[in-house]
């Protein structure tokens, strides 16, 4: 069914995709599933706010296609272009106490559907019922934590829980019991990086851009000039001290790609951005500045070269 929201959009005639949505519900903890498709060829960007469909604080948005997610406010606005001819699958779930964005069966679309997943709760850890069929093997279960997530069975039993760092993202695979289901616990130390994706940054010259994989977030800051161009990042430290810089970047042009850093407008520094194996392979470059608690604007701006596909910037 559509959101009210895309029925809003055809009333007025506006050249958005349609945004069709369900949900599993498991009382307090609910999972949202969000379809999207480009109605008229024309407009390639599909929105969605998570507060509208129910969720609030934060939530965890997760693209059945790519697999690429991004941990957001319920409020503010999830966009991504589909293409002209594209179709987008999301799901949005809630991330609690546990810090676990828990995104259920990773082998079925719905996969939170009630079959496979019995009940979820979060009480700072969070508790999921998996059913199985009768005689049915491994099921993995995936989903976001910070940091690698801490995994208890109250019933079945888990194989090891593979956490990607770069992602963020785990999988485990459990068996059932005897009783033809298995329970997890999962839960997640907050993390101390604090993750700003370019693409949700104010970009002047870069576009947001999708085009090469391995991403986080929702895509990357494709620089479009030489000189002038900026992804500027506002970002909040809570302690004054030594922190870290750390930009994720790919550069598959073959030489460096050096862009100028300033803090609050103040004086500028080259950070060399370093020629990576191709513009799927990523890395990161780092600045180690000392700064005071308080909120800042960082600002990286092309000079005399293009600059590199820019991911994110992590302050620590
Ligand atoms: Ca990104």
């Amino acid at each position: 069914m559509p959101t009210d929201a895309s029925y809003v959009n055809d009333a007025k005639g506006l050249d958005l995709p349609v945004v069709g949505h369900t949900y599993s519900d498991f009382g307090a903890f609910k999972a949202h599933y969000v379809f999207a498709y480009n109605q008229n060829g024309t407009n390639v960007t599909t929105s969605f706010t998570p507060a509208r469909l129910g969720l609030s604080g934060r939530v965890y948005v997760y693209n059945t296609g790519t697999g690429a997610g991004t941990l957001m406010d319920a409020g503010a606005a999830f966009t991504e272009n589909i293409g002209a001819a594209g179709r987008g699958s999301y799901i949005a779930v809630p991330v609690g106490g546990s810090n676990i964005g828990f995104l259920g069966d990773a082998g079925k679309i719905a996969s939170l559907g009630k079959k496979r997943i019995g009940a979820v709760t979060d009480d700072g850890t969070l508790h999921a019922t998996v059913n199985f069929a009768s005689g049915e093997g491994g099921v993995t279960l995936h989903g976001y934590a910070p940091s690698a997530p801490r995994l208890t069975m109250s019933r079945g039993t888990a194989g090891a829980v593979f956490y990607d760092a770069a992602t963020r993202q785990f999988s485990v695979v459990v068996n059932a019991s005897a009783d033809g289901t298995a329970v997890v616990n999962l839960s997640a130390a907050a993390s101390p990086a604090t993750w700003y994706e370019a693409e949700r940054a104010t970009l002047s010259g870069p576009v947001a851009s999708q085009e090469w994989p391995g991403f986080t977030g929702t895509g990357y800051a494709d620089y479009q000039h030489a000189s002038a161009d900026y992804t500027e990042w506002t970002v909040t430290v809570g302690a004054s001290g030594s922190h870290t810089l750390a930009f994720r970047y790919a550069n598959g042009g073959g030489a460096d790609r050096p862009l100028s850093i300033t803090i609050n407008g103040g004086s500028a520094a080259n950070l060399s951005f370093p020629a990576t194996a191709d513009w799927s392979t990523w890395s990161t470059v780092t600045r180690t500045v000392t700064l005071n608690a308080g909120t800042y604007t960082i600002r990286a701006t092309a000079t005399g070269s293009s600059g590199a596909n820019i991911d994110r910037l992590e302050v620590t």
